[in-house]
């Protein structure tokens, strides 16, 4: 078994039992920080302590994003309710992670939108292809009420959506070159496991085998895939660059990431306690953006130094084409979302 999935196998179990024992945060109203208690007024309200996983390394941009989240809510609350993140999928890989959230077991997370639709629909419509110009455009939709919307439906799935974070835009690596279109042909492309993606690259007649991101990097090793698919920041701190050394920049996908509670959680919060962590769920965005554009130039700077083949499409024409058609299989189930994208355009 890979040291990850076996990582995330026992994490799994700890949280189950820890779910079982009944002594997840939101149960006891505290866990394991009582001498922490402030003193005063605030004594009167529970402290807790909860976790938020993350599946990016410390230095990442979201998991700076996730940091400063808890930080603002350490602030706000006066010290009563802390959050511990923990980086580098120390509590699983994605799916796992999201599961967990649902039953209560792990009590934040930040995940990107693309499994994510596998336990909602609707965040089904981000793995649509070159359905944002970019990225005002993309940031002037998810500014907008249908998105808000959106995270707000989160919680038909025992979730609590808090915000969006910048993930950039996702283009092809792979280990043979690849500079257009007509290359990706039978190739096995690694991709976040929901349906959209299936069938976007059958559309681009590649094969999709969804894996979890922490398998990726041993598969283009042992050439069990040709290629996978992200932006500059995962491309780079994966070391996947050092296995798929062909970027082709078709930017097909903008999947934002999105930072939520678990339902079990938040109902067992006061009304005072919600407002708090939702309004520095709300003010870290800016902060998670600013160290989003930093660390896109430096992973590009770093890949592009390691001698990775950069290739840049300058005619996107052809990829488009070939994914109109799906596109417009899902139009009807995704057509408000898409309705209310087109009109966010800045031009
Ligand atoms: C990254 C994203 C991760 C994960 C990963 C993947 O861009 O931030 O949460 O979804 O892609 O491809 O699995």
């Amino acid at each position: 078994m890979k040291k990850r999935s076996f990582t995330s196998l026992i994490a799994a179990v700890i949280a189950v039992a820890a779910l079982l024992a009944g002594c997840g945060a939101a149960n006891s109203g505290t866990r394991g920080n009582e001498s922490a208690a402030p003193s005063g007024e605030a004594a009167k309200q529970p402290t807790y302590t909860f976790r938020l996983a993350e599946s990016h390394p410390a230095d990442y941009p979201t998991t700076l994003g996730d940091k400063k989240f808890a930080e603002l809510v350490h602030e706000k609350t006066n010290g009563r309710i802390k959050i511990e993140v923990f980086p580098s999928a120390q509590l699983g890989e994605e799916k796992a992670v999201i599961e967990q959230v649902q039953l209560g077991a792990i009590e934040f997370t930040r995940v990107s939108t693309g499994p994510l639709a596998e336990f909602n629909k609707a965040f089904g419509v981000f793995s649509l292809p070159y359905i944002f110009e970019s990225e005002e455009h993309e940031w002037n939709f998810l500014n907008g009420p249908e998105a808000k919307q959106m995270l707000e439906g989160l919680s038909d799935s025992k979730f609590v959506g808090l915000a969006y974070y910048d993930s950039g835009a996702r283009s092809f690596y792979t280990r043979k070159p690849v500079t257009n279109i007509e290359d990706l042909k039978g190739m096995k492309i690694r991709v976040i496991q929901n349906k959209v993606n299936i069938d976007l690259m059958e559309a681009l007649g590649a094969s999709a085998t969804p894996m979890p991101y922490g398998d990726v990097f041993n598969s283009l090793q042992t050439g069990v895939i040709d290629g996978a698919e992200n932006n500059w920041p995962s491309y780079y701190t994966s070391k996947h660059f050092e296995q798929a050394k062909y970027y082709i920049l078709d930017a097909h996908q903008r999947v934002p990431e999105v930072l939520m509670a678990s339902k079990v959680t938040w109902d067992k919060l006061s009304d005072e306690d919600k407002q708090a962590i939702q309004e520095a769920a709300t003010e870290s965005i800016a902060y998670q953006r600013e160290q989003w554009k930093k660390f896109e130039k430096e992973s590009e700077d770093k890949v592009r130094a390691a001698g990775v083949t950069v290739t840049e499409v300058t005619d996107l024409k052809p990829w488009q084409e070939a994914v109109k058609p799906m596109i417009e299989e899902y139009r009807s189930e995704f057509q408000d979302i898409l309705g209310a994208i087109e009109n966010a355009k800045t031009k």
